[in-house]
C-alpha cells in the first residue's frame, strides 16, 4: 500500500500487514466520515443559506426513521471494528505454544536479553526467520517498554511482574528496538536492535562462532543450568524434593497445572505464579503445606528469579533432559537433582 510504502517502517513480522490493516481501515473509516460531514455541512449551508425573503422553514419534530438509521448504521461499524480488533488483540497477547522463548530484563537504561541456550546480549536480540518468539519480560527498577515498530508489538516492562510480547519474523534484517515508555534521562538511548537471522546463521550465533549485528553476545550458563545451581545454593533443594516427603511441595511436573491452595481457589503454574511463589511465598499457600518457605524478595536479581523459573519449567518437560546440550566449555558441575542434599 502506498501510504505503508512511504510512512511506515518494513513489515517484517506475521502480524504486522495485519495491524496495518486495522489502522489503515480506522484512517479510511475516519476520513470518509470527515467527508461525509463536510460535504453534507456544505450543501445545507448553500442549500438552506438565509434567502432575501427571510423564508421561514416548517417545523419538524424528530423523525424515528431517521434517529434509527444514523444510530443503527454506525453502531454496526463500531461493532465491527470491534470485532476486528478485539480478535487481533487476543491473538498478539497470545503466545503459541511452541514459540521459541527469550528473557529480557530491562533497566535504566538498556535492555538485557538472555537465551535459553545461554547466550546473553544487550541492546540486541538475535532470532531466527520464520520462528514464533515469546519474550518474558521484566525491570529491575522503573516502568519501560519493549517496542519492535518494523514488528508492530509493544508492551510495557514492569518492575515486580512479568509481561510477555511475541512475534514471528518474516524477513531476515535488522530492525530498530526501542523503549517507549520515558524512563530518565538516558531513555531516548535506551534502544537497539533486533537482529534477524537465517536458521542456520542463528545456530551458528548461538554456538557462539559468529556475531553478526553488534550485540555483545557472551557464553555462560543457560538459564536452566543457573537456575539448577542456584536450587541447591539457595537450599531450595532441602524442602522440595524429587519425591513426596519434603517441607515443600515435589515441583516436578506442577509448570503448566492447576494447584490447590489453601484458602481452597486453583491457580495455573506459570511464570507469574512461580515468581510469586519464591519472591512472597506467603501470597499463595499450597494446600496441604505449612506457609513455611522463606521469602525470597529482594534476595534475588531478576535473572536469577528468571533462571529458577527456567529451571522448574523443566522440571515438567522431561526434567533434565530439558536442559540443553551446554555450549563451548560453558559445562556447569555435575548437574544436581532437586532431591540431592545441598552440602
Ligand atoms: C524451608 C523450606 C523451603 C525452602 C528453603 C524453599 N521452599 Fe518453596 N515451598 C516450601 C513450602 C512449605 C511450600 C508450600 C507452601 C507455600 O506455597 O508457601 C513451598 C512452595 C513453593 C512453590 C509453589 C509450589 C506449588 O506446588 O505450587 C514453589 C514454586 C517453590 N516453593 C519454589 C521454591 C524455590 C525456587 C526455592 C529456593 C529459592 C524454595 N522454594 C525454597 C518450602 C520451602
Ligand atoms: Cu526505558
Amino acid at each position: 500500500m502506498l501510504l505503508s510504502l512511504f510512512l511506515f517502517p518494513p513489515q517484517a513480522s506475521t502480524n504486522a500487514p495485519e495491524v496495518d490493516a486495522l489502522y489503515l481501515f480506522l484512517v479510511a473509516l475516519c476520513g470518509l466520515t470527515a467527508l461525509g460531514v463536510i460535504t453534507a455541512m456544505t450543501f445545507f449551508a448553500i442549500r438552506y443559506r438565509r434567502t432575501p425573503e427571510n423564508v421561514v422553514g416548517h417545523d419538524i419534530h424528530g423523525s424515528t426513521a431517521l434517529e434509527i438509521f444514523w444510530t443503527a448504521i454506525p453502531f454496526l461499524i463500531l461493532m465491527f471494528v470491534f470485532a476486528w480488533g478485539a480478535s487481533l488483540y487476543f491473538k498478539l497477547s497470545r503466545p503459541p505454544e511452541d514459540a521459541m522463548e527469550v528473557f529480557v530484563v530491562g533497566r535504566q537504561w538498556m535492555w538485557k536479553i538472555q537465551h535459553m541456550e545461554g547466550r546473553r546480549e544487550i541492546n540486541a536480540l538475535h532470532v531466527p526467520v520464520g520462528r514464533p518468539i515469546k519474550l518474558t519480560m521484566t525491570s529491575e527498577d522503573v516502568i519501560h517498554s519493549f517496542y519492535i515498530p518494523a514488528f508492530r508489538v509493544k508492551a510495557d516492562v514492569v518492575p515486580g511482574r512479568y509481561t510477555t510480547l511475541w512475534f514471528q519474523p518474516t524477513k531476515p534484517g535488522e530492525y530498530h528496538l526501542f523503549c517507549a515508555e520515558y524512563c530518565g534521562t538516558e531513555h531516548s538511548r535506551m534502544g537497539g536492535s533486533v537482529i534477524v537471522m537465517q536458521p542456520a546463521e542463528y545456530e551458528a550465533w548461538l554456538a557462539g562462532t559468529q556475531t553478526a549485528g553488534g550485540g555483545t553476545p557472551s557464553s555462560g550458563l543457560t538459564p536452566v543450568q543457573l537456575g539448577r545451581k542456584l536450587f541447591v545454593e539457595k537450599a531450595c533443594a532441602t524442602c522440595h524434593l524429587n519425591t513426596p516427603g519434603g517441607v515443600g511441595p515435589v515441583l516436578v511436573g506442577i509448570y503448566g497445572r492447576q494447584v490447590e491452595l489453601a484458602t481452597g481457589a486453583t491457580v495455573k503454574v506459570d511464570e507469574a505464579y512461580v515468581r510469586e511463589s519464591i519472591l512472597t511465598p506467603m501470597a499463595k499457600v499450597v494446600k496441604g503445606f505449612p506457609p513455611a518457605m522463606p521469602t525470597f524478595g529482594g534476595q534475588l536479581t531478576e535473572e536469577q528469579v528468571m533462571s529458577l523459573i527456567a529451571y522448574v519449567k523443566s522440571l515438567s518437560d522431561g526434567g533434565d533432559a530439558a536442559a540443553p546440550a551446554p555450549h563451548s566449555g560453558a559445562a556447569p558441575a555435575a548437574p544436581t537433582a532437586p532431591g540431592a542434599p545441598a552440602n
